[in-house]
């Protein structure tokens, strides 16, 4: 059961998230598909992130808009790049709903979660609580003034809106007020031991020593209950009768779309999902990037251990990779985005697709395993360059190119009398790469096994070179074995070059599929029990006209995108700068950030009123609240108006004001409210009544 991170559907994807995740989770079930192993590998869009309303608010559009958009382009860049996934699901789907529904349900009947209600930050403005993205404040450890109430993007801490300094709400600007609410937590404290244990003891050696630390220090500052609910309506509604109003928290949720995506791909497929989060037998490996790492090493075994299912037995999560000198940021137009690389490169030429293996093997080149990386333009053309074109492609095409010249297109046949030490070396070098790569594989260590490939076939230009076919051909005539000596070495080259597509097949797939039609043979070659066999091409069979694996990366394709780059971050830093100093001027002037548009539509559908009003009183026992009777001119109404602080009622009796006429009637203190006030607010927060700037009659419609 094989997982890579949900890309949140707010935005295309850059290589860095490319080489993060899905890249070796795909290199990793290629390889596993070769060997024949029953596997399933889901990924798909997680799609309740607070980031994405936010987005739709500044955007003027809907959170469902925007993951409409994103989930279909995000699939077909990982399409483009020979990620396969088995499936590629949606946190949305109702059956994703369902399965997270459940799954909490099942907890809380079980008494694994608990229940607090504390105060929390909330907007008065939005009348909104504000959890996560919705409220920003300095980062307590390194003092970024951009810091989220549930990461900082800078130093990347896991921070909770009560670590913020000096908080501000994202709608709108102003500093939170507390306020009180009841939610869920998965109470971390509880499983303590198990964490221990399971991290430090049993996987103290097999997980990457960066996982195991960051957990370590983790479980070392004291587990705490941890919420799992929210004050939102973006999400999976909490499936409790009293949780109206709350959703599931999305870092709940989204782990459990791997779950969900599982039951589709069974589903599709008429298959049965369970054993694959059920059966011990089964192993789980989740690849992500390590801003990742304590929700899938500890959060989320956490809820599997309870929710009775199996644990990942590996999280072989990476660093980051960087880009020139800087770290990746889409926000700061400093990345390449997946869907940039695609239309600039592979879209653009016939056999575009060599160009998503040159990427894949560039970012394989230089995983972020153990330590941060970083990607130059010029790093990927030495790369392409260097290996791919001059060492790769080169023996290929020299194989291919000979043995139509020496050999009538065809395999020769093997001289055994005639073998000799050089031949056998070669022989063995590749059962002995089999094994490396394989080890290598099983280790989550891609680059170092990409690394054997290459050498692979290294040794096959050095060994053809000692041998020198072209040379040995101006002896037949002369030397009686010249023509067996050439079926040898020829036969040997093309035996390697099968070898060579086994190898290189889950690290290049679209580079695998182009020698197996050169070799005109189909896939199924390329089951990882062939490697190291010297009998895969049938003596006197056929193949095709050689045709170049790669072509060469050019200084001025570099440099375009060099330039391209820098223009691109510079447009956004002046975005930026007229956006931010644009909020921060209102802010500062206290005017309200605009809100969504709406249609003509949606205002038509608003009925206001002139109404006068003829009686005013306070509320007892609420201190803001002032009760008024307001002639409407075809009736009087009561309306409850929260502006007992700013208003004595003997001063109001007689105003005209605004009303919204058609508002369905709402219960407060027992009252019963029919319609509602309009007011101004000024920066300081004073009110002023919105009315004609003449008497006129009550009934008056507005529009
Ligand atoms: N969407 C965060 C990310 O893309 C998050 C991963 C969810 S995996 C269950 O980095
Ligand atoms: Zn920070």
């Amino acid at each position: 059961m094989i997982t890579a991170a949900l890309p949140y559907a707010n935005g295309l994807k850059h290589i860095g998230h490319l080489a993060g995740a899905y890249l070796p989770a795909d290199i990793y079930v290629r390889y596993l598909k070769a060997q024949k192993r029953d596997v399933v590998f889901v990924c798909g869009s997680d799609e309740h992130g607070t980031a994405i309303p936010i987005q739709a608010t500044k955007e003027g559009t809907t959170a469902q808009a925007i993951i409409d958009k994103y989930h279909p382009i995000i699939e077909q860049n990982f399409k483009d790049l020979g990620i396969a996934f088995d499936i590629y699901h949606r946190t949305s789907d109702p059956l994703h709903h369902t399965t997270a529904s459940e799954f909490f349900a099942n907890l809380e009947a079980k008494g694994d979660l608990e229940t607090k209600t504390t105060e929390q930050y909330f907007d008065e403005t939005a009348n909104t609580f504000l959890a996560d993205r919705y409220i920003k404040g300095t980062c307590p450890s390194c003092g970024n003034t951009e810091a989220y109430g549930d990461q900082c993007e800078k130093c990347g801490k896991t921070l909770s809106p009560e670590e913020l300094i000096n908080p501000v709400s994202t709608l709108s600007g102003k500093a939170p007020i507390k306020k009180s609410t009841t939610h869920w937590y998965l109470p971390l404290n509880r499983h303590e031991d198990f964490l221990r244990n399971w991290i430090s003891k049993e996987h103290a050696d097999d997980w990457r020593p960066a996982v195991v630390g960051q957990c370590k220090s983790w479980i070392d500052g004291g587990l705490q209950p941890r919420a799992v609910t929210r004050d939102l309506d973006w999400g999976i509604k909490v499936p409790i009768k009293g949780a109206e109003g709350k959703v599931l928290y999305v870092w709940f949720d989204a782990p459990i779309g791997y779950i969900s995506a599982t039951k589709q791909w069974a589903i599709n497929n008429n298959k049965d999902w369970s054993p694959y989060w059920n059966d011990k037998e089964t192993k789980l490996v989740h690849f992500i990037g390590k801003d990742n790492i304590v929700f899938h090493c500890i959060i989320f075994p956490v809820m599997l251990k309870l929710h009775g299912n199996i644990l990942p037995e590996n999280v072989p999560a990476n660093e980051f990779m960087n880009l020139e000198g800087d770290k990746m940021s889409t926000s700061k137009g400093w990345s390449i985005e997946m869907e940039d690389y695609i239309n600039k490169w592979i879209k653009k030429e016939n056999g575009g697709e060599a160009l998503a293996d040159c990427l894949r093997f560039y970012l394989t080149s230089i995983a972020p395993e153990s330590k941060d990386s970083e990607f130059t333009w010029k790093g990927f053309q030495d790369a392409v360059n260097g290996e791919l074109v001059s060492i790769f492609a080169n023996f290929i095409n020299r194989t291919w190119v000979l043995m139509h010249k020496l050999c009538n297109g065809k395999v020769p046949p093997i001289h055994p009398t005639l073998l000799d030490d050089e031949d056998r070396a070669i022989m063995q070098a590749v059962k002995d790469t089999k094994e490396k790569i394989t080890n290598l594989l099983e280790q989550y260590k891609f680059r170092d096994a990409q690394f054997e490939v290459i050498n692979l076939a290294r040794l096959g230009n050095q060994y053809m070179q000692k041998k020198e076919p072209w040379i040995v051909a101006k002896q037949i005539g002369t030397d009686v074995d010249a023509q067996a000596k050439i079926d040898n070495c020829m036969h040997v080259c093309l035996q390697l070059s099968a070898n060579l597509a086994i190898f290189i097949h889950p690290f290049l797939p679209f580079t695998a599929k182009k020698m197996c039609h050169l070799m005109k043979v189909v896939d199924k070659i390329l089951e990882w029990e062939n490697a190291g066999e010297f009998n895969l091409l049938k003596v006197g069979y056929t193949l095709r006209a050689p045709e170049l694996l790669f072509r060469k990366i050019e200084d001025d394709e570099i440099a375009a995108e060099l330039a391209q780059l820098k223009a691109n971050a510079e447009a956004k830093k002046i975005k930026m700068e007229n956006t931010t100093t644009a909020a921060q001027d209102n802010a500062e002037k206290g005017i309200a950030p605009l809100k969504p548009e709406i249609v003509f539509d949606d205002f038509g559908k608003i009925d206001l009123r002139v109404g006068t009003i003829v009686e005013a009183k306070k509320v007892e026992k609420a201190d803001k609240l002032l009760e008024l009777l307001v002639d409407l001119g075809f009736e009087k109404r009561t309306i409850l108006s929260g502006i007992a602080m700013h208003f004595n009622p003997e001063d109001i009796v007689g105003k005209q004001v605004t009303i919204v006429a058609n508002l369905a009637p709402r219960k407060m203190r027992g009252i019963e409210s029919k319609g509602m006030i309009l007011m101004a607010e000024d920066a300081n927060g004073k009110l002023f009544f919105v009315n004609p700037n003449e008497t006129i009659a009550a009934g008056s419609t507005i529009a």
